[in-house]
Formats: structure tokens, C-alpha cells, sequence
């Protein structure tokens, strides 16, 4: 099948959320999680305070597309205990997990001791449950499988090496708690749109054909970096098997508040909702400031992974 151009159609509302939208005084809206429960899509996401720290913000859709903000920000700093002291720099990048009969909610918690990720439970996203920090620090953009292999939960993760460019590995938990088992499996290629780095972006989607996962890369440019996404199949009954990934990338910055912003040229996903009909909605910070999203078809991005791929490492 040829792929459709773009391979990601923009929504003609973009972006979907900003600021102005938020009850309280913040600086941004971008990089959100977001998942459909009980017919309703509910987005979580990062803003930055105008202190440069951030926090977690809920709104609620009918359509995915319009969203409207609650009054009180759903994720602040803890106050207390260990989180409180990994996460005084704030709270950014979360994930919705849908996992099991729950939410798990993967974010990075930011402080002196450096980034690490943070893991949290909700049935009904009224109640959070904060569980564990499953990663130490320099360690983030975790996203967990939907589904345990061999009795064990599965994470995308991306660690930080001077020898080694940022690259996406994959671990295992018993438990959610004790983590390991870690390999790499995809890693930036050489003079290429994701040459710099590449992390884990939305939690994977089941599809026939294997796990879709949406990833974000980076190309370092004379004028700073540029922020795109592209997408990766894994194996359905081994996610450690990269089957395909796209060679293209699938979306990069083009509109006024992607290449413009808090931080210009980025695009950078943490969600993306699979419909009945066969299409995905994909979500994305448009260069740190703003909320975005874009639908494409499931089908495409899979045959992109499978017929226009390049190594994944
Ligand atoms: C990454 C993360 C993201 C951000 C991106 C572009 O390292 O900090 O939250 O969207 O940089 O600034």
C-alpha cells in the first residue's frame, strides 16, 4: 500500500490546547498523555510553571479533539516522603499505560539528584497512587506494553551513555517494582533524521501485524536540534524483536507552533489512541508550548515499518 501524504494529517484546529485554555496561571501546554476510558479522552498534561518548573494538568474530550481543562492541576510535586525529594524540580512527560484493569502512569521526576521516572496507579483518574521511581537517574521516556510477556510486565526505556548516542532499550519486571533483564534494541542510525537520539514516545498499540510504537528522534542542525517522530513495529509475542522500523520519519515540525516556541522545531509525543475504524490519533507538543494532534491510519504506519524500514540498529 503507498503510503498517503502527509503520513499524519494535522488537525485543522491545531493546536487543540494551549495556555490560554488552563484556569491557572501557567507558561505551556505540551508533551501529554492521553487515553480513551469510558468513552471519553482524557489528556494529561505537562505544563511549565513560570518558574521553568513543571506540572501535570488534566482535560477531558468527547471528540479527542476539543478539550476542556479542570480547574486544579491533577499532578503537583509530592510533598513528602521519597518522591518529594525526586521530584522537587517537577513533574513532566507522563504516560497513560492502560495495563491490566488500571492506568499506570509513567512520568519524569526532576531534581537535584538529576531525572529519573516515577510510577503511579489510577483506576478512575480521580485517585493517584503513587507506587515506586522504578529508574535511577538519566533514565526516562518509559512506556509500559499493555499486555505481560511470560508473566512479566515489559518497558521501553531510554538510558543516557557518553559512549553510546541516547538509544531505546527494553526491561522486565516481575512485579512493577524490580526492573532488568535490560537490552538495547534500536538505536539512532548514522546520518539520518534520528542520528542524535531516539526515545520511547506513546505506549505501544496492538495491530496485527506486531506492537506499533511512535517514537520521537533528533537531528542536530547547525541552528539546534529538531524534534520528529517515526514509528517501529516490535514482534507481537516478543516485544525485544524490532520487526521494522520506517526509514521516513512521520511527522516533523512545519506549523508556526511547532517551529516556534518555548523550545523551536520540536514535535514530541507521549500519546496515541488507536480508533475502532482502523485510524490512530496521534498527540504532540508542538515545540514545548502547545497541544497538537493528527490522525493517520494504522494500516499505513505498519506497512511504512515493514516496507520502508532501515535497521534498528
Ligand atoms: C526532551 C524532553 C522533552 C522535550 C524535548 C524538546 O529532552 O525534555 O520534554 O519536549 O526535550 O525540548
Amino acid at each position: 500500500m503507498k503510503p498517503q501524504n502527509p503520513i499524519v494529517t494535522r488537525f485543522k484546529k491545531n493546536p487543540i490546547l494551549t495556555r490560554e485554555d488552563v484556569p491557572y496561571p501557567v507558561a505551556t501546554v505540551h508533551n501529554a498523555g492521553v487515553v480513551k476510558h469510558d468513552d471519553r479522552y482524557i489528556m494529561l498534561f505537562r505544563s511549565h510553571l513560570r518558574n521553568g518548573r513543571s506540572i501535570i494538568g488534566r482535560a477531558d474530550s468527547e471528540d479527542g479533539l476539543s478539550f476542556k481543562v479542570d480547574p486544579q492541576p491533577f499532578l503537583l510535586p509530592a510533598n513528602d516522603g521519597v518522591f518529594a525529594e525526586y521530584e522537587a524540580f517537577g513533574v513532566e512527560d507522563l504516560r497513560i499505560c492502560p495495563v491490566e484493569d488500571c492506568y499506570l502512569l509513567t512520568y519524569s521526576a526532576y531534581s537535584r539528584h538529576g531525572v529519573r521516572i516515577a510510577l503511579a496507579r489510577t483506576w478512575d483518574f480521580e485517585k493517584v497512587e503513587r507506587i515506586t521511581l522504578i529508574t535511577q537517574a538519566d533514565l526516562r521516556n518509559v512506556v509500559i506494553f499493555p499486555e505481560t510477556f511470560g508473566g512479566r510486565y515489559v518497558r521501553l526505556d531510554r538510558p543516557h551513555s557518553e559512549i553510546s548516542p541516547w538509544s531505546i532499550w527494553i526491561s522486565y519486571s516481575p512485579d512493577l517494582v524490580h526492573w532488568g533483564d535490560s537490552r538495547v534494541i534500536m538505536k539512532p542510525a548514522a546520518y539520518h533524521w534520528d542520528e542524535m537520539k531516539i526515545g520511547p514516545g506513546a505506549p505501544p498499540l496492538k495491530t496485527g501485524k506486531g506492537w506499533l510504537h511512535i517514537y520521537h528522534g533528533v537531528f542536530k542542525t547547525m541552528s539546534g536540534t529538531v524534534y520528529r517522530l517515526g514509528a517501529a513495529l516490535h514482534a507481537l509475542d516478543d516485544p525485544a524483536t524490532v520487526i521494522g522500523v520506517s526509514d521516513q520519519w512521520i511527522l516533523q515540525p512545519e506549523d508556526p507552533w511547532e517551529v516556534n516556541g518555548y523550545v523551536p522545531n520540536v514535535v514530541f509525543t507521549c500519546g496515541a489512541v488507536a480508533e475502532n475504524d482502523g485510524t490512530v490519533k496521534i498527540y504532540w507538543g508542538g515545540a514545548d508550548t502547545v497541544m497538537c494532534a493528527g490522525t493517520a491510519v494504522i494500516q499505513e504506519l505498519v506497512e511504512l515499518c515493514l516496507t520502508d524500514s532501515r535497521p534498528p540498529m
